[in-house]
């Protein structure tokens, strides 16, 4: 989603390059336009380009452009559409100053109206454009902060800014409300950064300074001046965090999601690894404490991390006795939901930076539960909110379509889920040899599917131009599904929908027929044969059907010949991993097949930051 970056050197230099890098790195957030801005000469400069950062890249090259610092911008759109004018930065009437954003401003039809009263003319649908001209309005006698901050008090929402202005050629002032910003400055240099995304941070020794609650930063050579929401000059430590660098390289993959599937027997060894002693044979979870009186368990989420937490709900419950439930984040928080002191909030987030769910955490909190975080992104907002963390450790994840970040999940909350179980219920899980049996060959399982890549992609080339689908399964195995029809909506554009088998017969069986696939899933042992009914309801109708079927099931053939087989002897605990794999490989290969841009399919963006 929008990423903000800015750069001033220590000593003169042209900024662009620098900004272009930044820019570059925040590419894998998903985005439709690009820009960036600096001043020369007293004068600001801006250049604006619909599409990828590559387009911006050739028109400053082309018009060699030199700034002495720079604000850069990466824009998904949301007010207003894809057009160059929409684009960040916004400047006001005048030109004087230039502005970039992240977030949303609620009130911006208002004030857009009042200044437009007032006579102001605007040149883009933005609420972006509206806290640029405000802030044009509200500035007086080279007074930048006290304008600033009159500026900040009246908009609502959460944003975070980056703006320079022509008074001011030396300086970018940024401030973040409910959105990250940080400011960085490098050890070695003395050049300092600004961004969005601590990734784009990555590439130097870096001191970091997180914005919070609406503090104001002003950044000049080599200098950072912070003031609180009210213009008074605060002190901030640094805090010395070592970032690691996001992996730029897909290792010879044609792309990144298929790199990132291949990537999942390792990363689910390192969660285990990092999680479970296998000479004791105890999950040790270190960042965990005072979880012993927890009563009731809520899991919440979006998208792929909402199907992690639907499916290991179900596991919780069962394994802990403990009432459990999953919820999307975006629902759950405008809920009035039960929490007391011993409900375990846990929110799921791969990025750390969905807005959503970061909503829902605070609602969480300010309700006294306890929160939990797991996440992929360490000094992300969920790192630095939830009261306590884990880190999936799966390792940078860049493609928009989470692949190996939801495997991690899985892996993980049931490893927490068995360190609840030791600690809440006091059971000896060390005794629990079979399950950890199962733990430990995961990664071989994972192996096992990845190895059958050319059968799957055979049969995505075989269902490739079907335009709708069903995805059906049963107990653990709907969940799976909801997560493998999702993949295949999000990178190939095709209409996929997920059904628990036994739900078809109420309603949507009525759309069965030759034209319409379903893709039925097996893993679940304990369905296994009510799942099979559900299939021969399906053949009757004419539907084509792929299964993904345990290898015992053998039965499977009376009704389609087109199965991919899997591991047959693991429990249902641990089969929507290696099920999941398999859907992930043929939704890469159907969308391969239709010519899409994979790794960053359109409307799409990796951290979605808007609620
Ligand atoms: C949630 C999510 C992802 C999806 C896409 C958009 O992100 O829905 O599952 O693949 O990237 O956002 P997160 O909260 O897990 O970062």
């Amino acid at each position: 989603m929008c990423g903000i970056f800015g750069y001033v050197a220590h000593k003169k230099t042209n900024a662009v390059e620098e900004c272009l890098k930044g820019l570059q790195a925040l590419e894998y957030r998903g985005y439709d336009s690009a820009g960036l801005a600096g001043i020369k000469q007293g004068k600001i400069h801006f250049y604006k380009r619909v599409g990828k950062v590559r387009n911006l890249k050739e028109l400053v090259f082309e018009e060699e452009v030199a700034l002495e610092i720079g604000i850069a911008h990466t824009r998904w759109a949301t007010h207003g559409g894809l057009t160059e004018q929409n684009a960040h930065p916004q400047l006001d009437s005048s030109h004087s100053l230039a502005l970039i954003h992240n977030g949303i401003i609620e009130n911006y039809q208002e004030i857009r109206f009042n200044l437009m009263n007032l006579g102001k003319e605007f040149v883009s649908e933005t609420d972006t454009e509206v806290i640029s001209q405000l802030l044009a309005y509200e500035y007086t006698d080279f007074a930048f902060i006290p304008s600033l901050v009159r500026t900040l008090e009246q908009l609502e929402g959460s944003f975070a800014i980056a703006c320079i202005h022509k008074d001011f050629p030396d300086a970018i002032f940024a401030s973040a409300r409910d959105c990250p910003l940080i400011i960085a400055k490098c050890k070695k240099t003395d050049d300092i950064f600004i961004s969005s995304d601590a990734n784009a941070l990555s590439r130097q020794d870096m001191e970091l300074i997180f914005l919070h609650d609406g503090e104001i930063a002003q950044i000049s050579a080599g200098i950072i001046t912070l003031y609180d929401k009210k213009g008074l000059i605060i002190q901030k430590a640094f805090e010395s965090i070592s970032l690691c660098s996001k992996s730029s390289s897909k290792e010879g993959f044609e792309h990144f999601m298929l790199k990132e599937i291949f990537d999942q027997p390792l990363s689910l060894s390192q969660v285990i690894k990092n999680r479970f002693d296998s000479h004791t044979a105890k999950v040790q979870i270190h960042e965990c404490k005072d979880l012993g009186q927890i009563e009731h368990i809520r899991l919440i989420g979006c998208g792929t991390s909402y199907h992690a937490g639907l499916l290991v709900s179900s596991i919780f419950e069962e394994m802990l006795q403990i009432e459990t439930s999953a919820e999307i984040a975006s629902e759950f928080r405008y809920k009035d939901p039960i929490l007391r002191k011993n409900s375990l909030v846990i929110a799921i987030s791969q990025s750390g930076e969905t807005a959503d769910t970061l909503a829902a955490l605070r609602l969480a909190k300010s309700k006294g539960a306890k929160t939990l975080g797991f996440g992929n992104v360490m000094h992300s907002s969920l790192f630095r909110e939830a009261d306590l963390f884990i880190d999936l450790k799966a390792g940078p994840e860049v493609s928009v379509c989470s692949t190996k970040a939801f495997t991690s999940q899985i892996a993980s909350l049931l490893l927490f889920a068995l360190y609840l179980k030791q600690t809440i219920k006091g059971v000896d899980v060390a005794l629990d040899t079979t399950f950890f049996h199962h733990l430990e060959s995961l990664s071989g399982i994972v192996t096992d599917v990845l190895q059958q890549k050319d059968l799957i992609r055979s049969f995505a080339e075989k269902y490739a131009d079907y335009e709708n689908f069903f995805f059906i399964g049963r107990n653990l195995m709907y969940p799976t599904s909801m997560e493998a029809a999702l993949k295949l909506k999000e990178i190939s554009y095709i209409n996929a929908t997920a059904y628990p088998a036994g739900e078809l017969k109420h309603g949507p069986i009525a759309l069965i027929d030759e034209t319409i696939p379903t893709i039925a899933f097996l893993g679940n042992e304990k369905t296994l044969s009510k799942t099979f009914s559900n299939l021969t309801e399906i053949q009757a109708r004419k539907g084509k059907i792929l299964a993904l079927s345990p290898r015992h099931f053998t039965k499977i053939t009376t009704i389609t010949n087109d199965v991919i087989w899997l591991q047959n002897d693991l429990p249902d605990f641990f089969s929507a991993i290696p099920y999941s794999v398999a859907a992930q490989l043929l939704a890469y290969y159907i969308a391969k097949k239709r010519g899409k841009e994979i790794d960053q399919p359109r409307n799409l963006a990796k951290a979605v930051t808007v609620e």
